[in-house]
């Protein structure tokens, strides 16, 4: 299960002739246990692709290991299931390698904030044009039960068989600070919201990230009932600025104001859901790059690169 394995998808002949649906982006039986929240960000996925129609074989799904990053085995893309925490730099590398392509990486709280953490904060800040969903349930599920950073003080695991005494981070404070260029929150309860954020997400030019609290029923069951209207919780929706010059429009989220995204992110549990913050002026690295190349190629006189290998060896000479 945790050898990484990259993979085609399973039909061999992807045309962008035939609207996606849902049967056609299927690709496996999820795996996942009965009741897991994880199904449901699955069922949403399916309905952003086939919202945004995107080429089929434009389309990437890239994860790396855990329960939720099983992801990508049931959707019919290309894509890949990486090593533990190294979704985001490989991802990374398809997106600026292919400029052409749609790429989304899903994972865990774990695979994200713990073991990726470093890859999240680099790929974040340098602004790479893909999609990264988090798949959050605040414990490990694959390896079965161990503390996540996300797990709330006192919740006992295999690793804290008396509670948890570290201090969880705020993911969307996390998320806030690393750069990231548009930062929402959503639920697995929520299949609505989850495809409201999914797809604005994946219309973002540069680092989108979308947090979705999503149960593991297995380990940690009852996590998020807090936030679960049924279950007596609260459902708080971010309320966005729709600039329409009416008196109550003063009090509603400026989703460009940073210093206003760190505010919501400080809310007491189980705080609000939605886009928190969206910069669309910052270049992405994908385009920072193009212009360099664009530069040495008007610089070069549009040498070919044999030309310019030939030219440096001379050099060397
Ligand atoms: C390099 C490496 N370290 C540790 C593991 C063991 N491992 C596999 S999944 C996982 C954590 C999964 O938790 P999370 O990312 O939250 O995903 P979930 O299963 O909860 O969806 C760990 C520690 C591994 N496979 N590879
Ligand atoms: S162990 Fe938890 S996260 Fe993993 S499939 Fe089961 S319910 Fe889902
Ligand atoms: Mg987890």
């Amino acid at each position: 299960m945790s050898s990484p394995t990259l993979f085609s998808p399973p039909t061999p002949a992807i045309t962008t002739a035939v609207p996606l649906t849902k049967k056609i982006l299927t690709a496996d039986h999820p795996t996942w246990c009965p009741g897991c929240g994880d199904f449901a960000v699955l069922a949403s996925f399916y309905r952003v692709l086939e919202k945004l129609q995107y080429p089929h074989e434009k389309i990437v799904t890239f994860a790396g290991i855990g329960c939720s990053s099983r992801f990508p085995y049931f959707v019919n893309t290309h894509g890949g299931h990486y090593i533990h925490g190294r979704a985001l730099p490989f991802a990374a590398g398809i997106s600026l390698g292919n400029d052409d392509l749609h790429v989304f990486v899903f994972g865990g709280d774990g695979d994200g904030f713990s073991i990726g953490g470093n890859h999240l904060v680099h790929t974040a800040r340098k602004n790479v044009n893909l999609t990264y969903v988090i798949m959050d349930n605040s414990v490990y599920g694959l390896t079965k039960k161990q503390t996540s950073p996300t797990s709330p003080i006192g919740f006992k695991t295999k690793t804290d068989p008396t509670g948890a005494i570290d201090q969880p981070i705020n993911p969307m404070r996390t998320l806030l600070n690393t750069g990231a260029t548009f930062v929402a929150r959503s639920h697995a309860t929520q299949v609505n919201h989850m495809v409201e954020m999914m797809t604005r997400a994946a219309k973002h030019p540069g680092f989108s990230v979308v947090e979705i609290l999503s149960e593991c029923v297995e380990f940690y069951a009852g996590a998020f009932d807090s936030s679960i209207p049924r279950k007596g919780g609260t459902w708080s929706l971010i309320q966005e600025k729709k600039h329409d010059g009416t008196p109550e429009d003063a009090d509603r989220h400026d989703v460009t104001d940073e210093v206003a995204a760190f505010k919501l992110a400080g809310q007491a549990w189980p705080g609000s859901f939605g886009v928190f913050y969206e910069n669309n002026v910052r270049k992405t690295k994908n385009v920072l790059e193009a212009e360099l190349v664009t530069k040495a190629r008007e610089r070069t006189k549009n040498a070919t690169d044999l030309q310019l290998l030939q030219a440096t060896f001379a050099k060397m000479r």
